[in-house]
């Protein structure tokens, strides 16, 4: 008996077993990295694909855009979404979906981690520890008070706020940079990224990534927040000049760095492995089973109302005209 045809899905990168049941609830999924020959079935029956599941990291690269003249949908895990060029999509009619929110918490805690790990020596402490230092050389040495710090947030946006607020647990003075003065803060903004380095100790990124923002950490304002500085990035590698980041460690020009984000992941810069003010993850911010589970149900949750009855819950700026529409 022939089956009513269902809407074509194209998943790009990894997708847990709840997501694909999710999916495939709705779509024929067609899993790009599985093909044998992506290349042919692109060509061969891109046209029939309506519906994209990718990451912030894969995103939809314009060679494969160019294969699927009926898309109508990318829904992308994560709320950075650089690697899809979305305004390109909405002067197309593609909606762009991402998951705002449901990973704020996770991303601050992982912001806060860094900070607190830092401050207090967290990883070279346990290596003293595990290498039998405490008994054969006594105390370990002192480090710095996570207390009363100055931190400057680069993006207060629904992360930054929510570093922001769990900063007040430990005191911090908070200031912040973005392009535009928030109304409703209660922190000092700083129109000039440079200036806010100067009058910080510790400077923590969490802005988008793409052209915009590419190196917005330079060296003068890695200059700017000095040997006693420290820089925590959670928010794309391409923020931060990291060649230049690297060479301020190695001259002892900044003080520490706690890094969940690369220019060129997986790859991270060799000098940075040996540096003990260093710390660095592998682009984790939001990655435990909680908050991976709640970003999963908004990616699929977004593929199952646009073809149930076409509207989304969380389209990105430039396709919220086409949501409304
Ligand atoms: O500039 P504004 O007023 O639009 O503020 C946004 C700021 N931002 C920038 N600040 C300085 N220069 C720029 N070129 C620039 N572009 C954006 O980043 C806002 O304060 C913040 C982004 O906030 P949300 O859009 O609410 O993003 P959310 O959810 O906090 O996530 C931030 C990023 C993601 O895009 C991923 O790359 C990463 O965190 O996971």
């Amino acid at each position: 008996m022939a089956t009513a045809a269902r809407p074509e899905l194209l998943l790009i990168g990894p997708a847990t077993q709840r997501m694909r049941d999710r999916m495939a609830a709705d779509f024929t999924i067609h899993e790009l990295f599985a093909l044998e020959d992506a290349d042919g079935f692109l060509a061969e029956h891109g046209a029939s694909i309506t519906a994209v599941a990718t990451d912030g990291h894969y995103g939809v690269k314009p060679d494969i855009m160019a294969h699927l003249p009926n898309l109508r949908i990318i829904s992308c895990y994560g709320v950075g979404y650089d690697n899809i060029d979305a305004s390109a999509c909405a002067s197309r009619g593609v909606m762009v979906t991402h998951t705002p929110d449901v990973l704020n918490a996770e991303v601050a805690n992982t912001a806060l981690m860094l900070f607190l790990a830092l401050s207090r020596r967290l990883l070279r402490d346990d290596a003293y520890v595990r290498a039998g230092r405490w008994a054969s050389d006594g105390p370990a040495p002192l480090t710095r008070s996570a207390e009363n710090r100055r931190v400057g947030i680069l993006g207060l946006g629904r992360i930054g706020q929510e570093i922001a607020r769990k900063l007040g647990a430990f005191n911090a003075t908070i200031a912040y940079h973005s392009r535009r003065k928030k109304p409703d803060v209660p922190y000092r903004y700083y129109a000039d990224l440079t200036e806010m380095a100067r009058d910080v100790d510790t400077l923590i990124c969490i802005t988008p990534g793409g052209a915009a923002t590419r190196h917005l950490v330079s060296r003068a304002v890695i200059d700017a927040l000095g040997p006693d500085g420290t820089l925590i990035n959670v928010g794309r590698g391409t923020v931060v000049d990291e060649a230049a980041l690297v060479t301020a460690l190695e001259e002892g020009r900044l003080g520490n760095a706690g890094l969940d984000v690369f220019e060129d992941e997986p790859n991270v810069p060799s000098p940075l492995m040996a540096m003990e003010n260093v710390i660095l993850l592998p682009h984790v911010g939001s990655a435990t089973v909680e908050t991976r589970q709640a970003m999963g149900d908004l990616v699929t949750d977004n593929l199952h109302r646009f073809i149930t009855d076409g509207t989304v819950i969380s389209p990105v700026p430039e396709c919220r005209d086409l949501a409304q529409a």
